[in-house]
This record gives C-alpha cells, sequence and structure tokens, in this order.
C-alpha cells in the first residue's frame, strides 16, 4: 500500500513568540502537582473528551495508535474497581513489595487505601493494544507500544492539567482487574489508571522538588 505525500502545514513563528510561548507554557506545567484527593464535584465531559483527542494526536510507532482510553463516570464500576484496587494494594504493602521499594515510598505517604477511586468524577483507564486486528480478524503486530501509550498519557495529562483539573497517575499492581472489570478484547493491556477531577479542599502534596534542568540535561556541542 502507498500514502499520498502532502506539503507540511507548517507555520514558523517569529522568535520573541517562540520564547513567550515556551516560557508560558513551562510556568503553566512548572503548577502540575499529582492529586490523590479530589472533591465529588462534577467536571465538564468535553474537558475529558478533548484531553482523550490530544491524547490521540500523539506519535505512535507506524501511526498504530496502539491505545484505548476508558472513561468511567459510573459509581458503581468505580466501586467495584477500588474495591479490586484496594484488595491488591492492601497486599502490596502488608508483604508483596520489598522493603527497599516501601521506603523510597514512605516520603508519599501512600497506603492501601484509595477514597480517591470512586470521589474523583471520572476515572480514565488507559490500556495499550499489544496487537491489532485486521477486519478479518486476524491480528497485526504493533510496534514501540509503550513508548507510544507512554508518550499519548504524558499529553492526556498535559492537557487536563491545562483545563484546570487535577491527575493521579497510578498503577494499581497487578491491574488485571481492570480489563476484567471493563470487559476488555483480549488484544488490550492496561496501562495506568488516571482519576480526574478537582482537589478536595483539603488537599496536601507532599514537598517534593523535580531535579533542574542541569541535572538532567547533557548538550553536545
Ligand atoms: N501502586 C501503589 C504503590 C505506589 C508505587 C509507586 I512507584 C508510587 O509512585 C506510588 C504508589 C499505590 O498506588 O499505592
Amino acid at each position: 500500500m502507498t500514502i499520498n505525500m502532502l506539503p507540511l502545514d507548517f507555520n514558523r513563528l517569529p522568535p520573541e513568540e517562540q520564547s513567550a510561548r515556551s516560557r508560558q507554557f513551562l510556568e503553566q506545567m512548572q503548577t502540575r502537582r499529582t492529586v490523590r484527593q479530589f472533591a465529588r464535584d462534577p467536571v465538564p465531559f468535553e474537558l475529558i473528551e478533548n484531553a482523550v483527542a490530544v491524547a490521540s494526536t500523539a506519535p505512535s510507532g507506524a501511526n498504530q495508535q496502539p491505545w484505548s482510553f476508558v472513561v468511567v463516570k459510573n459509581a458503581e464500576i468505580k466501586r467495584q474497581i477500588r474495591e479490586a484496587a484496594e484488595a491488591e494494594e492492601r497486599e502490596n504493602y502488608t508483604w508483596r513489595m520489598p522493603q527497599e521499594w516501601v521506603n523510597t515510598l514512605a516520603p508519599l505517604n501512600t497506603d492501601w487505601h484509595k477514597p480517591h477511586l470512586e470521589d474523583a468524577p471520572y476515572l480514565i483507564i488507559v490500556f495499550s493494544q499489544t496487537y491489532g486486528l485486521n477486519p478479518d480478524g486476524s491480528k497485526r503486530k504493533h510496534y514501540y507500544v509503550t513508548e507510544s501509550v507512554g508518550i499519548a498519557v504524558g499529553m492526556l495529562l498535559t492537557s487536563l492539567h491545562l483545563a484546570g483539573l487535577a491527575t493521579l497517575t497510578h498503577t494499581p499492581s497487578p491491574m488485571g482487574f481492570l480489563t476484567e472489570i471493563l470487559h476488555r478484547p483480549e488484544n488490550e493491556r492496561p496501562f495506568v489508571l488516571i482519576p480526574v477531577g478537582y482537589p478536595a479542599p483539603e488537599a496536601v502534596v507532599p514537598d517534593i522538588k523535580k531535579k533542574s534542568v542541569s541535572d538532567v540535561i547533557t548538550v553536545v556541542e
């Protein structure tokens, strides 16, 4: 199959506008925090839909777009997800996680209680498609699935933050219960579970810092 090539639609910006936009975006992103206490207030669905649309613009291996976004608003399904996640996390915190992991997590003050899974008005569960299905039912190999879905999730979190919403990047472990509760097909694996909403008025966040640019960048000239 050959694909038609089109001229690129690309608008070069004046340098001052480039720096202004880049600085403004940096300042906005520096205010993003992972939130673990959510208000029960509703969120306009349009914000969720737009964020999924943003994530869908992500680059992906061979443009295979190996992702699905399941948006849960239903209170009973959220309850089932909370119950299953807490059962797994209780095992994790009581014996499954090695001491080194427990020690690393200690400053974050997390435990097996996950009330945010019911408080947040939406849960977005991102699934990665380990392979694709052709119209005749045969399997199609997918490439760079983890990289592609990881990039899409980054864009999803960014979009939700810029829309004035709070998120938690949550990976209950193991996550197989999400496949069952949400009746997902054989080719999908749970990738991440993202509660979305407004922070609870009493929400607190750990006093932790990001590395500075000089700590993470190496310039090769
Ligand atoms: N999945 C557990 C533990 C946990 C692990 C990491 I790495 C974190 O950054 C935070 C939590 C939980 O959700 O509590």
